[in-house]
Order: structure tokens, then sequence, then C-alpha cells
């Protein structure tokens, strides 16, 4: 550990909860996709970074980036970031925390950058939770040229759909491609970010090694029922798509358990929501995933029959139409061993190993070039809510760990 390290970690905590006040939200932590909160936000860490010795520019995704030239200018880059993003009411170290580690990595090394086999490369990603528009990636998808063109038509809950705010928020659409970087042009990305699970903390383990991260899969579902008078409707004329949506809900969680997989209904919405009025109608959202993406599959598909017969024998109606896939990844096993280096220097040489249940921009920039974790304990594994915690000694070795794990990538290219 730096003799630096308790300041920087204090200054990345305090820098945390700047960012938090960031939001859309008067009374929790909101941060969305080509919000007036997402430029600001981007606007603070390009500060941040130029005065840790950073040349910064936004991209045509509106992720923030940073460079460090190494020992000659031009080189490859070893790329280190997360995601400054959030979920709604969300917690404020949920992605934040990787960002600002990686510019305390880049300040401590700016002085001997010209000592790197490599150039450091920073990157703040936009739109990795997919909170405004059921995205979800989009902003390291571009990196990854793996951009999809119905993206532009999305829209938010008030019918703004990506092309319009990007081009609110100064983008220029038809340049989305300039955003894309060229495998040749790096040489790895290295993220951190807290476990968002109670791995570590069950372990007694301030850090991780990221083994491979689960791809999650999305849809946005609809029962249709019929609205009906509340007092008047016998039960056996009722198509209450409320009824048949529980049915689905907790056949959700029953059939996820049996099959050893993650299913969740996070979101779910009855129409017309009259107290005296059978519902009509309920849109819910469905978010499944498991360790391997064939087990995963299986869940859907297990879900989805599940959900037919139980529609159909109430006289429902059921639409579910998939909105995210992304394909599980794994680790880079040689940029892991420098995750395991960088961990073997804060002290702990057999660190626990694990995949990751949250999906993370790594999986999408893993098109493009190696990739590897490491993980920071959160207190009870609370994530994607306000109390979401970390301690000042974990995120110290974390900044350290992913020093020393940078440290060890040029050690293996010199
Ligand atoms: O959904 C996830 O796993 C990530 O937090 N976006
Ligand atoms: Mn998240
Ligand atoms: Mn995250």
């Amino acid at each position: 550990m730096s003799p630096e390290t308790p300041a920087d970690a204090r200054r990345v905590l305090d820098r945390c909860d700047e960012l938090a006040a960031v939001s859309s939200s008067a009374t929790g932590v909101e941060r969305v996709h080509l919000s007036p909160e997402h430029a600001r936000a981007n606007a603070i860490a390009a500060d941040w970074m130029a005065q840790a010795g950073l040349r910064t520019w936004c991209d045509q995704a509106g992720n923030q980036w940073g460079r460090l030239e190494g020992r000659e200018p031009g080189l490859p880059a070893l790329v280190l970031g997360s995601h400054l993003d959030t979920v709604t009411d969300a917690g404020r170290y949920d992605g934040i925390l990787g960002v600002l580690s990686a510019i305390e990595v880049a300040r401590r090394l700016a002085p001997r950058a010209g000592e790197l086999p490599f150039a450091l490369e920073l990157v703040a990603f936009s739109d990795e939770e997919g909170t405004r528009f059921s995205t979800a990636l989009t902003g390291s998808s571009a990196v990854a040229g793996t951009w999809h063109e119905d993206w532009w038509e999305r829209t938010d809950r008030d019918g703004v759909t990506v092309r319009q705010a990007a081009e609110a928020f100064g983008l220029d659409p038809s340049r989305i491609g300039e955003a894309a970087r060229e495998p040749q042009d790096l040489v790895g990305y290295l993220e951190l970010h807290i476990e968002q699970g109670p791995q570590l903390e069950a372990a007694g383990r301030a850090l991780g090694v990221v083994a491979s991260i689960a791809g999650a899969r999305r849809f946005t579902g609809r029962v249709v029922g019929e609205a009906r008078h509340a007092g008047g409707t016998p039960y056996p004329k009722r198509r209450d798509a409320l009824v048949g949506a529980g049915e689905v809900v907790l056949a959700v969680e029953r059939l996820a358990v049996e099959l050893d997989g993650i299913a969740t209904v996070g979101r779910l919405q009855a129409f017309p929501g009259g107290v005296n009025v059978v519902p009509g109608l309920v849109e819910f959202s469905l978010d499944v995933r498991a360790e391997h993406d064939a087990d995963r599959d299986a869940l859907v598909e297990a879900i989805t029959a599940h959900a037919r017969a139980a529609c159909a024998r109430r006289g429902l109606g059921l639409e579910l139409t998939e909105t995210h896939r992304a394909a599980g990844v794994y680790c880079d096993a040689e940029l892991t061993a420098s995750v395991v280096a960088g961990i073997a220097a804060t002290g702990d040489h057999d660190p626990l190993r694990t995949w990751s249940r949250a999906g993370h921009d790594a999986m999408a920039i893993a098109a493009i070039t190696p990739v590897a974790m490491v993980f920071v304990r959160c207190e009870d594994g609370i994530s994607h809510a306000p109390t979401e915690a970390v301690t000042l000694p974990d995120v110290a070795a974390g900044i350290d760990a992913l020093e020393a794990a940078v440290l060890d990538v040029a050690a293996r290219r010199s």
C-alpha cells in the first residue's frame, strides 16, 4: 500500500459523494443516459482526469475519455474504466467507484507514464444500466463497434428517442461509428467494480477476481385481459390481467430457484389502475441471467412456457418482447493474472475468484480486447439501493490493486 493510499481513497469516497449529488432526483441518486446530469458528471470526471494529467474528450456515444501517452506517442492503450450512469434510486458506488479509482491510478502513474509500454486510457461509460431507454451497455457497445441501429428509436417514458436525446446532448448520431475503437489500438481493459453480492464479505476478503460475467436477457411483458367493473363482474366472467401476472411473477421466482438461475420482475404496472376496476392489462419487466448462457436460455424457455400456460388457462393474452441480450464472457487469463498480481500487492495471495452475477461494460468491450475485473467488497452485498456502502480500507486496497495490476501488465509487455 503506497503512503498516499488513505488520502487517495478518501478523495475517491468524497468524489463519490460529490457525484451522488449530480442527480435528477431530489431524494436519491438517479443519473440516466444523455441527461443533463450525465453531461454534468462527464464534465466533472473530465476535470478530474485533466487534473491527473490526462488529455480528455467525449466520444459520439457520450462516453468520457482520458489518455496518458506511454513511452512514445500513439501506443496501443490499456484502458481502465467503468460507468457513471445509475439505476433509479441508486447507490453511489456502482460504476462510479471504478471510474474514480482509475483516475487515482492514472494520477499516481502520470509522472512515470514515459516508462509505460502502452498508453493509459480511462473511460467513463454511459448507459451501462439502460435505465432511461430500456437498452443497456450501449456506450461500451458503441466503443466495441456493436451498436444496434434500432437503439436510435428506443423511447424513454416521455417518448423521447435515443436519437433526439443524443442530438440534444450535442452528439451527431450519424457519427456514432467514430466511437468504435480498433482492437489493434488496445492492449486490454481493466474494470474495478463493487461486487454487488455478499461473497467477499462472507469470505472476509476486501477484493476478489472475476472469472466470468453473466450475460442477462431482458424482456418487457404484457398480460392482456379485460377491464370490467370490480363489483358487478362475477369471477367466471373475469379476465383479470393482474391475477394472471401474479401467477407469472411467482413462477419466475420458483423456476429460477428450481433451475439454479436468476430471474427478476423489477417493474410491474396494472391498467387502467382504478381501485374499482378489474385490471385489463399488466405491463412488466423480466430480467434473466445464469452463470452460463445455455442455463439462462433454458430458464427463459421454462418461464415463457409456464407464463403462456397460466395465461391461457385464464383466457389471458401474453406478449413477451426481448429488449436486451448480452452474451456472458470469460475474463482473459493473462490480464486476470495481472489482477491476481495486483491483489497480491495488497497482501492477499490467494484471492477469491467468482463469476459476476451483475453485468458490466467489460462484457461489451470483450468483443474487441481482453478484459479483466477486480471486485471490491460492498456491505452485505447491497447494490442498486441507497444503502450501497464500501469502506475506506477496501477502497484503498482496490486502488492499490488496480495500480499494481497496471504495472504488472507493463512488466509483462516490457
Ligand atoms: O444489471 C446489471 O447487472 C448491471 O448492474 N447493469
Ligand atoms: Mn448496476
Ligand atoms: Mn455497474
